[in-house]
């Protein structure tokens, strides 16, 4: 399969020289808004179920770049979009750290908790970016391997998000351990979040130094917060994060991704100090064009059941979005990610039509 950019409009070095998501979130004008889509790689694609039964546990997928790398590229040979990110998950930090974690099938990840102050000495910092280095050599390898205008997306689950996780021992509905803990004794819990805020930093720094060309800090769970825990265990963690990072690496540009913070993502991308916010799909396209994309460059927000629907109803919902967002600052992308009983024609049918705006 060929590489070539096709587009005739637009000489083909010139989007070589310039990735289209890299010009986009440095507030270039591109022939069209570059795409990407959250869990692009994975479930939906027969080939990885394919890959992913040679390893029956799933952090050892994670940790073998071999797999890793052919994960990552799967979703970029059939559709082609603007990025690719690196396949790894968010809770590869607390494994690190020396949490027992285990992901059992059909319920997802499951950890030992740490329900308060006293747990935090079952973590340690020691060796973790040894334990990481399989990561870091994915990104090195995917850095070599992609075609010139794909950007690699680096990741890590933003603080809250990863908290969740280790405090209740998996996914939850609630969170209430969490919030028990973090509005009980809050400066025990800003120990942990302290923690993961360097852990991160050193975890996204060696992505950087490995190749990665932007960085995405997921907190899927920002929306259960109140206001002020929001600019407390949201806002205040990615800034530090978003911070150091920049202070390192001047120009690297980061995306947040608050889900469900609703009207608080205009605190958020006043403070936290990302390039871009992804949107997830209830944020109306009228407000994130007049309140967020002044600020910042806007991502998202397709909802991926609408995905999973495809045909004209599909067509029509990407259209409205270009026709509100696509005048400014603008990646195209879901509103969280792709559902795993999506079908890859719908997934290849949205690249066309957005390839085809250009
Ligand atoms: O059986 C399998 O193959 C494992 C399923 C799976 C996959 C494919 C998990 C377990 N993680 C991943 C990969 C992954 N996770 C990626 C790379 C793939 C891509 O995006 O193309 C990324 C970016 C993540 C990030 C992630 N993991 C998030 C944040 C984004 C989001 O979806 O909200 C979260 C919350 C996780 C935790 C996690 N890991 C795996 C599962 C099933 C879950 C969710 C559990 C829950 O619902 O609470």
């Amino acid at each position: 399969m060929s590489w070539a950019i096709t587009n005739p409009a637009m000489p083909s070095s010139d989007i070589i020289n310039r990735k289209r998501l890299l010009a986009t979130l440095a507030g270039e004008t591109v022939d069209r808004p570059p795409f990407w889509l959250m869990r692009q790689a994975g479930r939906h694609l027969p080939e990885y179920r394919t890959l992913r039964d040679k390893t029956r546990n799933f952090l050892e997928f994670c940790y073998t770049p071999d797999l890793a790398v052919e994960a990552t590229l799967q979703p970029v040979r059939r559709y082609h979009p603007d990025a690719a990110i690196l396949f790894a998950d968010i809770l590869l930090i607390p494994d690190a750290l020396g949490q027992p974690l285990d992901y059992l099938a059909g319920e997802g990840p499951v950890l030992e908790p740490i329900r308060n102050a006293d747990g935090l000495t079952r973590l340690s910092r020691q060796g973790i970016h040894e334990h990481l280095s399989p990561v870091y050599e994915t990104v090195t390898r995917l850095a070599a391997e992609l075609p010139d205008d794909v950007a690699l997306i680096g990741f890590a689950g933003a603080p809250w998000t990863v908290a969740t996780y280790m405090v209740e021992g998996g996914g939850s509905r609630d969170h209430a351990h969490t919030k028990r803990w973090a509005f009980g004794d809050p400066a025990g819990f800003d120990r942990l979040i302290d923690l993961l805020v360097e852990v991160t930093i050193e975890y996204l720094d060696r992505q950087v130094l490995a190749g990665a060309e932007v960085v995405q800090l997921f907190d899927t769970w920002a929306g259960a917060l109140p206001e002020a825990a929001f600019r407390r265990w949201c806002i205040d963690p990615v800034r530090r994060i978003a911070g150091a990072l920049k202070n390192r690496h001047p120009g690297l540009p980061i995306i947040g991704f608050p889900r469900g913070a609703g009207q608080s993502l205009t605190t958020f991308v006043r403070h936290a100090g990302v390039d871009a916010v992804s949107l997830d799909s209830t944020i109306p396209l009228a407000w994130a064009a007049d309140v967020l994309q002044p600020l910042v460059a806007v991502q998202g927000n397709l909802d991926p059941q609408m995905l999973a629907v495809g045909g004209s109803a599909m067509a029509a919902a990407i259209d409205d979005i270009l026709a509100q967002l696509g005048g400014g600052r603008f990646v195209f992308n879901l509103g969280h990610g792709i559902v795993p009983d999506t079908p890859p024609e719908h997934v290849a049918a949205l690249a066309a039509r957005i390839k085809q705006k250009a």
